[in-house]
């Protein structure tokens, strides 16, 4: 075949143009000749600009991760293009990450060609089409994509491309699987009209009226209300309202396994965080009205639960966590409601009604205001280095805290070290901190350099444990954060292996054999962990091993990103075990 002028791989781009995606992440293999030759073509003809933005990936886990950074700052859904079964295959956890973050992209794989003997253009060529493919290829996503289709013919192209974007950006948002062989992306069509304007998400939500007074009847009788969340600041113009909310009914508000700033960190109300800690939090048990407000994990029953009796009320795009095989929460009233809508809706009801009890609520005020500050007294003290100059995490967040300032953009993907920097962070700007909402480590590396490319006026920095930095593929990512000018600053908690699963075991086993320090997943001999981001990406890389030496490191490390080129700090805290591995 020659260059062809419009093909089904040019209808695809555009769609996925049409669709919002700005950027392709992509990784390329022989499913994508209709792709390459559309690119070539655009570039000759001057039509790049209809087309996504094609950023190179060396991994396939890397780019997804890119679009789910890019997807979270910027609200747009990106498109992922990766290599038939294989390529699929490769993007691993991200696919996990992204569903369960509810973050929308279109992930486009090809398939291997159908024909054999030379039927139709496109057909096998080489010996990895017999190999690459597969019984089910679509079958490898299924359970986190939430819409998956073949494209049998180009004339449907674009409208299969708009319906899968208008499933992924619909909420609960989430992505989205097409695939296509390669005869169908060679085929030759007549230009296709855009059609972009027809396809727009399901409109937000709003409260049913019964339901709107329901909750505001009990948060006018409720003796100690609380808001639990972790997810509602995703949409940033939710945190306002939350705030107004809150103010009118003195509702103290938790931050359960933030995936970003629900509730200003700084504002009187805010009652702290519960990551995984085996405790029970005092607050939750006595509260007597719980309003869970956007998340999947309000708090562990296990070692952690409200009062019996405490009415809870769940309001959540997706309020059952229908993709969850086994989850409760035991609420009166579940409610499908995007949370700026639903929240605007309560504190306008509470403020028309005018029936609260005012010297109850300056009262509780008043008391929730004295814990919020004794709490934070508790964790400035907490932040004081110890006399051997050892760096702790409390000191590492605070040392990035002061020397990032608050208009920073921060992902968390500290790992044991979660809570240290949701406590330490003090972030109250909304959008300022974002995590995976997932459980797949390795987000960050990708992550960073979407959010860049998102944010280009943002200092992007990564707060990543030292097997999530390994998790991440730094090699790629960091090329990557070179090659497309995604600066970014990465802190390694250094401690020199896994903590989390010794955490995880002493839980279970108390006394047991880990717990007595018979084993430990040690990464030694350490690693020159920065030197990895030097080698791929050009990264200035710096190990720091003194607590004294942390700010000025932290300060000359952000001047290089400042001057666009990536840096990673590896900070070496308590290490996993001393000595020899067990
Ligand atoms: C892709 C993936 N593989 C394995 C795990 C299991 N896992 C959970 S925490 C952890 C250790 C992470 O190490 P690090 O980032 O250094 O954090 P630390 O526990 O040392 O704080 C592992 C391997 C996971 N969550 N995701
Ligand atoms: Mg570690």
């Amino acid at each position: 075949m020659t260059g062809s002028t419009y093909t089904t791989s040019t209808a695809l781009l555009e769609a996925m143009r049409e669709a919002g995606a700005r950027h392709a992440f992509a990784n390329l293999g022989s499913d994508h000749t209709g792709i390459m030759e559309a690119y070539a073509h655009a570039k000759g003809s001057g039509t790049l600009d209809s087309l996504p933005e094609l950023i190179l990936c060396p991994h396939e886990f890397v780019a997804l991760s890119a679009a789910h950074g890019y997807a979270q700052v910027s609200g747009e859904p990106q498109a992922v293009l990766v290599h038939v079964d294989c390529g699929t295959q490769n993007l691993g956890g991200a696919i996990h990450n992204a569903s369960r973050g509810r973050v929308p992209v279109l992930i486009f794989a090809g398939l291997s060609p159908v024909t054999q003997q030379g039927e139709l253009p496109g057909t096998r060529s080489e010996h990895i089409h017999w190999l690459q493919d597969s019984a089910d290829q679509r079958g490898m996503l299924r359970g986190y994509a939430k819409y998956d289709q073949e494209i049998r013919t180009g004339r449907t192209m674009k409208q299969l491309v708009h319906r899968a974007m208008q499933m992924a950006r619909s909420e609960p948002a989430g992505p989205v699987y097409l695939t296509a062989a390669r005869e169908i992306l060679e085929e030759e069509l007549p230009p296709q009209p855009p059609q972009g304007d027809w396809w727009a998400p399901v409109a937000p939500a709003a409260l049913a009226d019964e339901v709107a007074d329901e909750v505001a009847d009990a948060l006018e009788g409720a003796r100690a209300p609380l808001v639990v969340t972790s997810y509602l600041g995703r949409d940033p113009a939710a945190v306002p309202e939350l705030v107004r909310l809150c103010d009118l009914a003195a509702v103290g508000v938790v931050e359960s396994v933030p995936m970003t700033v629900n509730f200003p960190d700084d504002h009187p109300l805010h009652l702290g965080y519960q990551w995984n800690r085996p405790e029970q939090n005092p607050v939750l048990a006595e509260a007597d009205v719980i309003l869970v407000l956007g998340s999947d994990v309000p708090w562990i029953p296990g070692h952690n639960r409200p009062d019996a009796a405490a009415r809870i009320y769940v309001i959540d795009v997706d309020p059952v966590k229908e993709r969850m095989p086994l989850w409760h929460v035991p609420a009166r009233r579940y409610a499908r409601a995007d949370l700026a809508t639903a929240v605007r809706q309560l504190a306008g009801r509470l403020a028309r009604r005018g029936r609260l009890d005012q010297v109850a609520v300056q009262a509780r005020a008043a008391w929730v205001h004295a814990r919020h500050d004794a709490q934070r007294e508790r964790w400035a003290g907490a932040e004081q280095p110890p006399p051997d100059g050892a760096i702790t995490p409390e000191y590492l967040v605070a040392c990035v805290r002061d020397a990032v300032g608050p208009d920073a953009l921060v992902l968390n993907e500290a790992i044991s070290n979660y809570h240290v920097v949701s406590e330490h962070l003090r972030a109250s700007r909304p959008g300022s901190v974002l995590g995976s909402g997932g459980g797949s480590l390795g987000w960050s590396g990708g992550a960073a350099v979407g959010a860049k490319l998102a944010a280009p006026d943002r200092t992007v920095v990564s707060l990543v444990g030292d097997g999530s930095y390994l998790f991440g593929v730094p090699s790629s990512a960091q090329w990557m954060a070179r090659r497309y000018r995604a600066p970014s600053l990465t802190v390694i908690f250094d401690n020199q292996g896994w903590k989390t699963p010794s955490l995880s075991t002493m839980a279970v086993h108390p006394a047991g054999n880990v717990a007595a320090g018979a084993f430990a997943a040690s990464f030694q001999p350490g690693a020159d962990l920065p030197g990895v981001a030097a080698a791929a990406g050009g990264a200035y890389a710096r190990t720091v091993t003194a607590a004294d030496l942390l700010p000025v490191a932290l300060r000359r490390a952000l001047d290089h990103v400042r001057r666009g080129q990536s840096a990673v700090i590896s900070a070496r805290v308590a290490p996993v075990c001393e000595g020899e591995p067990p």
